[in-house]
């Protein structure tokens, strides 16, 4: 263990066990040899200008050519400066105009099994209609338009109408209170709300234009409400005047719509995050630097090829869902699976299923659902063939290393490189990953940075620190992809980002860089439990919990201690049933023995499940409270199940 100044987080977890990627890959790959990452990450780093002038040129369509590459002035960032493009171009006319409008976009399957596949050439048609409905509603460039729709073919259609059009869209998790859909429609002055009259999940229909209608007495900038009809024989109540049906709307409409020349800073989307206390804030996303990033980092990290099935599991309400479900894989000419319910409907073998079913070679997930696969059984997994599989992908939070094994061996078959992505809604895209033909990888290490991509590790005095400590992860240099503010709180963008490290973007969270350059995220800095002065990182002692074989999932905080100042409290779920005493100090016992005595948690509940966000971070803000016996403030509207709080202090009080 490190000597523990003040400055910054202690690492106590050791893992060296070391994945070489599989030499198969490295034929073909998009990305083949260390000596090829290496050339793209300096030219991206020495001669920044010359790098992405000619990735702009090349991997964007220009109706006007820029002039500038990139104008920064910390936080003040503008990248392509006066060029003219358009994402919706990009990711449908480019495919369809160089002869591959057959090619399938989308594979879609909906939670009770109705499936529908829409090549380039259909989507760019749905597209075009779409957008001329959104402008006989008046939907003009720069309006904002919220989307909270269920994971269909439309919801992609109703973002790249919007792009198309110039106008921005603001998607919400479908599964959002109406306080919370009236917030944001009233933060970003929504005009239309584009909504379904229901979505299926886990076999019920969620009536969500009831949800909506609620939402809309609250909500003063919007005028319209386009409601698709994904439930046939739902009543819905539809206010004349303000209320049209999706069918009568798009489904007449025009299909010729040239796609509008856009300035490069032209705002693409608008989407919301919880900020740890307070509102929500939107984050900013601008057309051509975020679509490049989107489609860089998805060709890069994935071995982008043509006969490849991708399937992010992402709901569009998350940025992942942006980036990874529409913009990156659209733009790069990909096949995408898009599955509309839950994966363990009918049964907990859905995704393993579908794997099978469209032979998908591309998986991209997040830890929550490998943990919740892990305590379903490996027999769900072993009754179906994932030979298809080649790269496997993870998003979203820190993946403890047994969880990480189990998707390596299990999913994996030993064969598939893993590609942890460290990013974030405000990064835009993917900043660190292992590449899957060149990377080795390490059990919870996200690895490297991407070409582009200058990470520093910057202590509480504002100094760097050297490998092997904890530090603020932040980012040195502009990268295309970043977000560009906080829709209409510019004060509290650069309060959050930019004023903490000069110069530098914040990223919120700790991380250390070990001695082979290789990135481990160590949390939320605000989750760093301070005992008896040494600064020590959740992950860490979660991750150890976790190795323990009764354990599912682990969530670590602090709580005021008498002595030693924060002590550790650990929420963990448990395969075993009526989980007692003597597990418990088995468990404490077992993080000694892993990481040692100082991070042995002072208490441990047992809990049926975790507060978690809808796309499934373990909320340790909330945890915190509990186990600090205070009521909980703050926002907690990204909750995915308000029950669990209730449940979690019932537990308590047993
Ligand atoms: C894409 C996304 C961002 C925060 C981020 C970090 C955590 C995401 C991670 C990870 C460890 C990874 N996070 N990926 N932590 N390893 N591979 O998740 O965006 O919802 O904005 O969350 O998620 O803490 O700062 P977003």
């Amino acid at each position: 263990m490190s000597d523990s100044a003040a400055n910054h987080v202690d690492h106590i977890l050791t893992e060296d066990r070391l994945f070489p990627p599989p030499k198969s890959l490295a034929e073909g790959a998009v990305i083949g040899s260390e000596a090829e990452y290496q050339k793209l990450y300096d030219q991206a780093a020495n001669d920044p200008d010359t790098f992405w002038d000619a990735m702009g040129k090349k991997h964007l369509h220009w109706f006007e050519p820029f002039d500038q590459v990139c104008q920064w002035d910390a936080p003040d960032v503008a990248w392509f400066v006066n060029g003219k493009t358009n994402a919706s171009y990009n990711c449908l006319d480019a495919h369809v105009l160089a002869g591959n409008g057959d090619r399938a976009a989308i594979i879609w399957e909906g939670e009770p099994g109705d499936t529908r596949t829409l090549t380039y050439s259909e989507l760019l048609t749905e597209v075009c209609k779409a957008a001329n409905g959104l402008r006989e509603l008046g939907i003009e460039k720069g309006d904002v338009v919220s989307i909270y729709m269920p994971m269909t073919p439309e919801l992609v259609i109703a973002m790249l109408a919007c792009a198309r059009i110039g106008a921005i869209h603001s998607v919400i998790f479908a599964g959002f209170s109406a306080e919370s859909i009236a917030d944001r429609n009233n933060d970003a002055q929504a005009k239309l709300v584009i909504t379904a009259n229901g979505l299926y999940r886990r076999g019920k229909v969620l009536p969500l234009k009831e949800v909506v209608d609620e939402a809309l007495e609250k909500s003063t900038s919007v005028k319209h409400c386009l409601v698709l009809q994904r439930i046939a024989d739902q009543e819905t109540s539809m206010i004349e005047g303000r209320d049209i049906w999706w069918h009568d709307l798009v489904d007449s409409a025009s299909a010729d719509c040239p796609a509008v020349p856009l300035d490069s800073e032209t705002p693409l989307f608008i989407l919301y995050t919880s900020g740890s206390t307070g509102k929500p804030k939107g984050i900013l996303h601008t057309t051509a630097g975020y679509n490049l990033w989107a489609k860089l980092t998805f060709q890069w990290v994935f071995d982008h090829r043509e006969d490849d099935v991708y399937w992010c599991t992402a709901d569009c309400g998350w940025i992942t869902g942006h980036s990874y479900v529409v913009y990156g894989p659209l733009t790069a000419g990909a096949t995408c699976l898009m599955y509309e319910g839950a994966p363990n409907y009918p049964a907990e073998d859905r995704f393993w299923e579908l794997i099978e079913k469209y032979k998908v070679t591309t998986l991209y997930t997040a830890p929550t659902a490998i943990r919740a696969f892990i305590k379903w059984g490996d027999q769900h997994v072993d009754a179906h063939d994932l030979s298809s599989l080649r790269i496997l992908g993870t998003v979203g939070e820190g993946i403890n290393p047994e969880a990480w094994m189990w998707y390596h061996k299990k999913i994996g078959a030993e064969r598939c490189p893993i590609v942890d992505t460290w990013w974030q809604t405000e990064t835009g895209g993917i900043m660190m990953s292992p590449l899957p033909a060149i990377t080795a990888t390490k059990p919870g290490s996200c690895t490297k940075p991407l070409p582009g991509v200058i990470p520093a590790v910057i202590d509480e005095a504002g100094e760097r620190i050297e490998d092997g400590f904890g530090g603020m992860l932040c980012i040195e240099k502009p990268w295309p992809g970043m977000l560009r503010g906080i829709w209409g709180d510019q004060e509290r963008y650069v309060e959050q980002y930019w004023s903490k490290v000069p110069g530098m973007y914040l990223t919120g969270d700790n991380a250390r860089r070990d001695s082979d350059g290789y990135y481990w995220i160590m949390g939320r800095i605000d989750d760093v439990i301070n005992v008896s002065g040494h600064r020590l990182s959740t992950i860490e002692v979660e991750s150890a919990l976790v190795s323990h074989p009764a354990v599912c999932e682990a969530a670590v905080v602090g709580r005021p201690h008498e002595l030693k100042g924060q002590g550790i409290s650990a929420f963990v779920t448990v395969t075993t049933e009526n989980p007692g005493e003597e597990l418990r100090n088995e468990l404490r016992m077992h993080v000694r023995k892993e990481i040692g005595a100082l991070a042995q948690p002072d208490d441990i509940r047992f809990a049926a499940v975790l507060p978690k966000t809808r796309s499934g971070k373990i909320m340790r803000r909330l945890l915190r409270d509990i186990a600090a016996g205070r009521e909980s403030a703050g926002d907690t509207s990204t909750l995915e199940d308000y029950t669990v709080m209730a449940k979690l202090r019932e537990e308590d009080d047993n």
